[in-house]
């Protein structure tokens, strides 16, 4: 296969390239700059002695592993200087981070999440920087207020990750479609290694932490146990897996298909997932790639982001294995 870059291939292979403007084009490069850049940091962190935690609590509560940390500091220095941004939103920061004046600044709104299942660092399994893309809304100026940045996922322009594993890739869709890049260090490109990935319609694969059935409520339970029994397209079990690093799961979600799955529990009733920079860019992969993404009652696209860090419970990726789960949770909606 020809040798094709991620500028050549949203300017040349994409229909209608809306964002492919100079500006749209200048924030992937920056943030493609920037997943390489975290990239050399993760591959050299056990030599450097960069692992475990800094001692910090992040706003949501956990520990800050050190990578964490420069990620996210490597994100918001060069997306501040794309010139693309007028706002920005981390999962390591608790508010709004607005492009200040002393920068060149665009209409686009970056929401990200730095590192994700970064609390497996220290055990060296695959991590992965989240991404989504919002436009201002029109005819807005002057400071960016909360309510331009809390829009439900439906109005994203773009969305994406890169996955740090044994090889690093970026997987992007400007609402035309999902594609996957592999980057080549020897150039240091990303290039198109997965064109037009799609979801299988059904899966064999269920992922979810089962450790946690004794805090799910009967619908979950009962969501959980239909993947326990059921049949395959060809008549087997469904197997199960479990990273514990969303990126990784839904990534073989995304190429296997299959379902993933973060339900609510009575610890976490709205689910440990974060919809803005989690549920959301994820939840535009799936349904891109024909896939789907739902809280259990309602498309997760829909939903209106209350506050910056809003948690949803996530049932993601194929068509038929997420709506199993819906139609179990409508069920138990109707009985309630
Ligand atoms: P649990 C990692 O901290 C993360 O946010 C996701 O990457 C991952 O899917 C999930 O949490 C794992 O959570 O509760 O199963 O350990």
């Amino acid at each position: 296969m020809a040798e094709v870059t991620v500028t050549e291939h949203l300017l040349f292979h994409q229909k209608q390239t809306p964002h492919a403007t100079g500006k749209f084009t200048g924030l992937l490069y920056d943030l493609i700059l920037s997943g390489k850049t975290i990239s050399r940091r993760i591959n050299k962190a056990g030599l450097l002695d960069i692992l475990g935690g800094t001692g910090e609590v992040n706003v949501q509560g956990e520990n800050v592993q050190k990578l964490d940390d420069i990620a996210n500091r490597i994100m918001i220095y060069r997306m501040e200087r794309s010139g693309a941004i007028c706002a920005m939103s981390s999962e390591e920061e608790a508010s709004l981070i607005r492009v200040g004046p002393e920068f060149p600044r665009g209409d686009y709104i970056l929401i990200f999440d730095p590192l994700d299942g970064s609390s497996n660092i220290d055990v060296n399994v695959n991590v992965g920087t989240i991404f989504s893309i919002h436009r201002r809304p029109e005819g807005r100026s002057g400071e960016v207020t909360l309510d331009e940045v809390l829009q439900p996922g439906r109005n994203q322009v773009a969305a994406g990750y890169i996955l740090y594993g044994p090889s690093t890739m970026l997987v992007l869709s400007t609402g035309q479609g999902v594609h996957g890049f592999t980057l080549d260090p020897g150039v240091g490109e990303f290039l198109l290694s997965h064109p037009d990935m799609t979801i299988p319609e059904q899966g064999k694969i269920y992922s979810v932490n089962e450790g946690y059935s004794r805090y799910w409520d009967a619908a979950t339970e009962e969501a959980v146990d239909w993947f326990h029994h059921c049949e395959t397209k060809d008549g087997g079990a469904y197997s199960a897996r479990y990273v514990g690093s969303l990126v990784a799961d839904f990534h073989r979600t995304l190429i296997y298909g299959g379902i993933y799955m973060y339900p609510a529990d009575t610890r976490k009733p709205k689910g440990k997932l974060r919809l803005m920079c989690e549920a959301s860019p994820l939840a535009f992969l799936a349904e891109q790639a024909g896939g789907k993404a739902s809280n259990g009652r309602e498309r997760i696209l829909d939903i209106y982001p209350d506050k910056l860090h809003c948690r949803t419970p996530l049932f993601i990726g194929s068509k038929k294995d997420v709506e199993t789960v819906e139609n179990i949770f409508a069920r138990h909606n109707k009985q309630a």
